[in-house]
């Protein structure tokens, strides 16, 4: 089980940082090297706590210690929350869609730089898988890459209150005939992959926070890519501010940040890829393509 990275503790206070796994039979709250169980808890009813790890803290008394072969089988780290995903967030991300695009290519030029960031509706909880589960290609996408994201878990009240991982699975071909298509490129089942956990904190994630993503094919790497928070164009109050800008989310949400790390336009997933996704201080989100 993973260590709390230096780079999310901002004060001496808050050195216990808390995450929390879902899983078949319920959810488990990991403090340190103890594991919990609670087959009552819920994710929306945790998520609408501003002060979560504070309101973890004092509940663990009243959850059953495990072992960690109770992480045998999890799930996405979501309940009914809707998953949102910002995007050109990363100057990486604006020079591939503006290579990818046969029209509209300088949309993500004027995005890149405008004060509103692109924000876009991902995923119904239905759409996402969780940690080794598999992620699909569309039918009628010639080209889809897996997008590999930080995610803020935000409460009813704008709040973030955890971190997860993200992969924000795209199929760039159809985005790229047209800008019009996104939704389509985007939203389909089993575009998006959340999890392994959510790492519980109030501090702010620092640029120092490291985002990997290696592709496997028959166990071989096909691709590999790193960036840090550090190259992230928007901050995560501007981010959270305007997607909650007239609109409400009674359940909380989750917000992907958008991706620093794409492959070159050669690259296609194939069915059979193993897609892994480390950040620091959360874990490895692992899928295969299928
Ligand atoms: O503009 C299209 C979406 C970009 C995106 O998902 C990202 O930058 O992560
Ligand atoms: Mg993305």
């Amino acid at each position: 089980m993973g260590r709390v990275h230096a780079a999310l503790v901002k004060n001496p206070e808050s050195t216990r940082i808390m995450k929390i796994y879902r899983t078949a039979r319920g959810l488990v709250v990991e403090d340190g090297s103890s594991l919990y169980f609670s087959a009552a808890l819920s994710l929306d009813s945790l998520i609408a706590h501003d002060d979560l790890q504070e309101h973890l803290q004092a509940t663990l008394s009243q959850l059953s210690r495990v072992e960690a072969s109770e992480l045998s089988d999890l799930r996405a780290p979501i309940e009914s929350q809707e998953v949102w995903g910002a995007g050109v967030t990363y100057y990486r991300s604006r020079v591939a869609r503006m290579e990818e695009s046969q029209k509209g290519g300088d949309f993500y030029d004027h995005v890149y730089d405008a004060d509103r960031p692109e924000l876009f509706f991902k995923a119904t909880p239905h759409r996402v898988v969780g940690p080794n589960q598999k992620v699909a290609i569309r039918d009628d996408a010639t080209s889809s890459i897996p997008e590999p994201e930080l995610a803020f878990v935000i409460s009813p009240k704008a709040k973030i209150v955890g971190y997860t991982i993200a992969n924000d699975m795209t199929s760039r071909d159809i985005e790229g005939r047209n800008p019009l298509y996104l939704p389509q490129a985007k939203v389909y089942d089993r575009a998006c992959a959340l999890g392994p956990a959510i790492v519980v904190t109030s501090d702010a994630m620092t640029g120092s926070t490291e985002i990997k993503m290696e592709i496997l094919r028959a166990g071989k790497a096909e691709f590999s890519g790193a960036t840090t928070l550090a190259a992230r164009k928007r901050t995560e109050g501007e981010l959270v501010s305007y997607l909650f800008r007239n609109s409400s989310f009674p359940n909380g949400c989750v917000l992907m940040t958008g991706t620093g790390i794409v492959p070159e336009e050669s690259f296609a997933l194939r069915p059979g890829d193993e897609i892994r996704i480390s950040i620091t201080g959360i874990g490895t989100l692992a899928n295969t393509v299928g």
